[in-house]
């Protein structure tokens, strides 16, 4: 059955979807300050589309561990002309923003999906603004800003109270008049956890997935990553950890999982066609009704 069909613009593959990431920022971890050219941002987001990326994720806002926070302008700036740029060009674009001011511009634009990695506590107007979009939109798990979000990586449970936070942002979001049907949610893997709690929640996907909303999971190049393939030398360097990466997606594309946030396509693409042809999709595929 097609995942995403009848209530959306988005792209309906009938298969794990692929988000490009798009990083329009000086000081991203992986590809910050490779983008911030209008032209060559618009060439990578061409390029990934071009490699069979379903949706490019165009984000102005750095949200590595410890990173300040750009002024609304400054994203504006960043965003709007490539998520204008690319549209116009036919790539499908969803928007990384947490503010409600950059989602509204960036669907102006041609956006038409906001991935909010703050699941609207960052900015009381978004989930309003959202609604009112009517657009899909991403909920992030998230505990505070890039600036402290090391202090809040305390959990008993991880699984349990990620998915339990997930919940209470599904009811604001819809509390606040988005469609259920549109909200798709992410555990934030590297958004105030450790290691250990990405892990367990990579294993543990099944209970956010009893949330009944899509599964989007965004593990590329991260820095658990780098831990869990540490040589004599230190952590494996970022642009060293991309078969991991594609480890993830194979085994995630298997369980059925909705979409993958990835840095490469083409890899993730070949890495889901192997799981879907070998038809090992486990029962907590999560909904059918978009
Ligand atoms: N990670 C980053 C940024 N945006 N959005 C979603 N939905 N999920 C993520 O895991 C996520 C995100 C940080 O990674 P990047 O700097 O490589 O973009």
């Amino acid at each position: 059955m097609d995942r995403l069909s009848g209530v959306t613009r988005l792209p309906a593959p009938g298969r794990t979807v692929v988000m490009g990431i798009l990083n329009v920022t000086p000081d991203s971890f992986s590809d910050g300050g490779e983008f911030l050219d209008v032209d060559a941002a618009v060439a990578h987001g061409i390029a990934l589309f071009g490699e069979g990326a379903d949706l490019v994720d165009v984000g102005g806002e750095s949200t590595r561990p410890g990173a300040q926070r750009a002024s609304v302008e400054t994203e504006l700036d960043r965003v709007v002309p490539v998520i204008r740029q690319l549209s116009a060009a036919g790539v499908a674009i969803s928007v990384d923003t947490m503010r409600a001011e950059v989602a509204v511009a960036a669907v102006g634009a041609g956006a038409v999906l906001v991935n909010d990695v703050s699941g609207g506590l960052a900015d009381p107007d978004m989930l309003p603004a959202v609604a009112d979009l009517g657009v899909d939109y991403v909920a992030m798990h998230w505990r505070g800003h890039s600036d402290r979000m090391a202090d809040l990586a305390t959990y008993g449970d991880v699984v349990r109270e990620v998915t339990e936070e997930l919940a209470d942002r599904v009811w604001a979001a819809v509390a606040a008049g988005v469609d259920r049907r549109r909200v798709i949610l992410d555990p934030g893997l590297g958004f105030a956890k450790t290691a250990e709690h990405n892990w367990a929640l990579l294993r543990g996907l099944e209970h956010l997935a009893g949330l009944g909303r899509p599964l989007l999971v965004g593990a590329s190049r991260k820095r658990f990553l780098g831990e869990l393939l540490a040589g004599p030398a230190g952590q494996r360097p970022v642009r060293e950890r991309d078969d991991a990466g594609t480890a993830i997606t194979a085994l995630l594309a298997a369980s059925g999982i909705w979409g993958v946030r990835t840095h490469t396509v083409r890899p993730q693409l070949d890495a889901i066609a192997v799981a879907d042809r070998m038809s090992m999709r486990t029962t907590w595929a999560g909904p059918v009704d978009r």
